[in-house]
């Protein structure tokens, strides 16, 4: 078989209808392994090891993952639409399990491939991120009587911002690597939300805000759209979908599609949150999702947007700081780049506040 090498072996334990000939490497995530698989007949797959620095426990993953996407296919399939193209599909592993466990201890999974579909990394088109935000919407909106107590919390305390600062600290008192010195204008703008980092988190605790089944990692390329008529079809990447808020689902994607730069972009002053593109997320999101969001929820959106933001700065700079150990950099200094972009659109969000408040409430 042409690819895979020593990963072979992963893919003679699953049940394909036919002989795999081909493995590449796919995709453009950094946190699991991804490759496209062909068979004889030319029938596709997606084959993924699943991160295990990122999943400790990956069948739990797989657990929730094979919870939700069954509850979704019944859904869409009692509106009358297609499941196939509607919800990733997992194809067991010959014990009948989801996932698979290799000599080395890695697991790995297999999803039908979804064809004639596209995926974008960045766009500046309004449309195209508002198809995100209805698919995005839509997600929650399905899984809203999905029992929250029978998912798994995969990642602990995955959209704490606080625990997240608190990582950020932990990693400049140990200076692993000898950098703190070369970020401490970056480590100045970060410790400037110190005082607003945890309003989502209080107001979780307090009760304000309910816990709902949600996506968690909802950025643009995680919506595959319909190679023919760019409508959003399907929500994949499902590992961190758990119980959530959804200021954290709306705010990720903001933070990863609203930037009117690029998320690595070195001129700093093109760095900016375009309200545009705010609104239209925003109000297509919030058409499906509006019917069972309450006014706390909907008033923590901009919130959202700005830890968010503020968050993912804070992974990169503390992942850069400690060594580039959570998130692959493509070349040496591509965390920190990230981190200051990141900074940078969390300050921008800070001083846009009241038209992300503005645009918001008159949706709701
Ligand atoms: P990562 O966690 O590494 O981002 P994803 O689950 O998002 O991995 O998958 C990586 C890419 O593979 C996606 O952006 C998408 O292009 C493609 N992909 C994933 N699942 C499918 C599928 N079922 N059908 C078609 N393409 C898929
Ligand atoms: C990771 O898996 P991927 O590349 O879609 C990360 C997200 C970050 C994102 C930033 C499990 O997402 O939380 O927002 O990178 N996923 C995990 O690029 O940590
Ligand atoms: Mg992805």
């Amino acid at each position: 078989m042409q690819g895979l090498k020593d990963d072979a072996d992963a893919v003679r334990h699953f049940r394909f209808p036919q002989k795999i000939i081909s493995a590449i490497p796919y995709g453009h995530g950094h946190i699991n392994k991804t490759y496209l698989l062909t068979d004889e007949a030319g029938e596709r797959y997606i084959l993924q090891r699943i991160n295990k620095n990122a999943f400790p426990d990956p069948p739990a993953v797989m657990e929730n993952i094979a919870g939700v996407t069954a509850h979704l296919r019944a859904a869409f399939a009692a509106r009358g639409e297609d499941p196939q193209r509607r919800v990733p599909h997992l194809l067991p592993a010959l014990d009948g399990r989801y996932w698979y466990r290799d000599a080395n201890l890695e697991y790995w999974r297999v999803y039908g491939f979804i064809p004639r579909t596209r995926v974008f990394r960045r766009t500046d088109n309004p449309a195209i991120f508002a198809a995100a935000g209805s698919a995005f919407g839509l997600f929650c909106r399905m899984l809203e009587d999905y029992p929250t107590n029978t998912l798994h919390t995969t990642v602990p305390r995955f959209h704490d911002t606080p625990h997240r600062m608190a990582q950020l600290d932990a990693a400049v008192a140990a200076d692993a690597c000898g950098r703190v010195h070369a970020v401490r204008r970056e480590l100045a703008e970060a410790y400037a939300f110190r005082d607003v980092c945890a309003t989502l988190t209080d107001m979780c605790e307090a009760g304000v805000l309910p816990l709902r089944v949600t996506h968690n990692d909802t950025k643009l390329s995680n919506v595959l759209f319909d190679e023919a008529s760019d409508t959003a079809l399907c929500v994949v990447d499902l590992d961190t979908v758990m119980p959530g808020l959804i200021a954290c689902d709306f705010g990720d994607a903001i933070r990863a599609g609203a930037n009117a730069a690029d998320a690595e972009e070195k001129e700093l002053s093109k760095v900016a949150l375009r309200l545009d593109m705010y609104e239209a997320f925003a109000q297509a999101y919030l058409y499906a999702l509006k019917p069972v969001l309450t006014a706390a929820e909907a008033e923590a959106l901009p919130m959202g947007a700005l830890l968010m933001t503020l968050e993912c700065g804070l992974r990169y700079l503390t992942d850069y700081i400690s060594g580039d150990v959570y998130f692959q950099p493509a070349w040496d200094g591509q965390n920190l780049q990230k981190a200051r972009v990141q900074l940078r659109l969390a300050l921008d969000m800070q001083k846009k506040r009241d038209d992300m408040l503005r645009i918001t409430s008159r949706l709701i």
